[in-house]
């Protein structure tokens, strides 16, 4: 394992000396607090092979711009290529299952009862698998479907009974089938926002896993709970772009730290 923990506010800061002391006290400062928000991202997915939004964006799609696969814009200039590339995510999240991360932080939740509240930017579904079936979801769900344009005839036309297609249409109007997903320039759902941004407003511990920290308004939550006086832990292997918000930075991976920080036996068991 690579693990430098970074205490203080100062990104350019020099990693801590005693990497090990500062997993001890993010442990510690997780035990200690009453409410915690963890922020999930794509990061908490790798180990289960599912790639993080930027590496989805290698290979094959590399020549592509997230703005032109991940928004209205881009679906309606190029239906069947951004149809494909969601096609080809939902089956290789299909193949996932949830890792030592999602599932140390389920079985922290039940033996929590009340004290954990999972906020995802993830639009895979191995937290509801792992057993937080209440976790917030930022950006939708990637195994939804729904109709590009309002449907005028909601109560008799479902998106199940679409012509099949890439993408799938409807046979009266033409109306075609999109993920469910929130893509850049669209609301995020209020309430999902509403609830992530109370609980981070009123959390003392925020543990920030996973993710470049450089999608908005979900970026914003670890600015506004250390604010609200939280201690603000991040874990990344890689520095991201809300490292100043943390009080404590560990690099590492998720899977390999979570179970560190919050399994029975880690100070955050009591
Ligand atoms: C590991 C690891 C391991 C690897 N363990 N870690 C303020 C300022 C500037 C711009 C804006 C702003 N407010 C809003 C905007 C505009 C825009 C935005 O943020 N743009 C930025 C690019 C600048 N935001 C929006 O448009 C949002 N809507 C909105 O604001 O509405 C109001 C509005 C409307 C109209 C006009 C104006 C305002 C909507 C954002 C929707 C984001 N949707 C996506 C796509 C979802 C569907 C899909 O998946 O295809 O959500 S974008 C994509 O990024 C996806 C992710 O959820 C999101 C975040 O990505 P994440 O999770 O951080 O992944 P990565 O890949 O970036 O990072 C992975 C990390 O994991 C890395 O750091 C690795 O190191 C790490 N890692 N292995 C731990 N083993």
């Amino acid at each position: 394992m690579t693990l430098e923990a970074d205490p203080g506010a100062d990104p350019g800061a020099d990693p801590g000396a005693d990497p090990g002391a500062d997993l001890a006290a993010a442990s510690r400062a997780l035990a200690a607090a009453r409410s915690v928000v963890v922020l999930t991202g794509a990061g908490i997915s790798a180990e289960s092979g599912i790639p993080t939004f930027r590496d989805a964006l290698t290979g094959l799609w590399a020549h592509f711009d997230p703005q032109e696969l991940a928004s209205e814009p881009g679906f309606r200039a190029h239906p069947q290529r951004v149809w494909d590339w969601y096609a080809e995510r939902r089956e290789r999240m299909r193949r996932a299952d949830p890792n030592a991360a999602h599932r140390v932080l389920a079985d922290f939740a039940r033996r929590h009862p009340g004290r954990l509240t999972v906020v995802t930017q993830n639009v895979d579904d191995l937290h509801q698998r792992a057993g937080c079936s209440d976790a917030i979801r930022l950006h939708g769900d990637l195994l939804a479907d729904r109709w590009l344009d309002p449907c005028p005839r909601p109560a008799a036309c479902s998106t199940s009974r679409a012509t099949p297609g890439r993408p799938p249409r409807c046979a009266d109007c033409g109306n075609l089938v999109r993920p469910g997903v929130v893509w850049f320039g669209e609301m995020l759902p209020l309430v999902e926002i509403g609830r992530a941004e109370h609980a981070a407003a009123h959390c003392e511990a925020m543990l920030v896993v996973g993710t470049s920290g450089a999608v908005w308004p979900a970026a914003g939550l670890a600015g506004l709970a250390r604010r609200a006086g939280a201690t603000v832990v991040i874990v990344n292997p890689e520095p991201s772009e809300i490292d100043a918000e943390a009080s404590i930075r560990l690099r590492g991976r998720a899977a390999e730290l979570l179970p560190r920080l919050l399994a029975p036996g880690s100070d955050a068991k009591s």
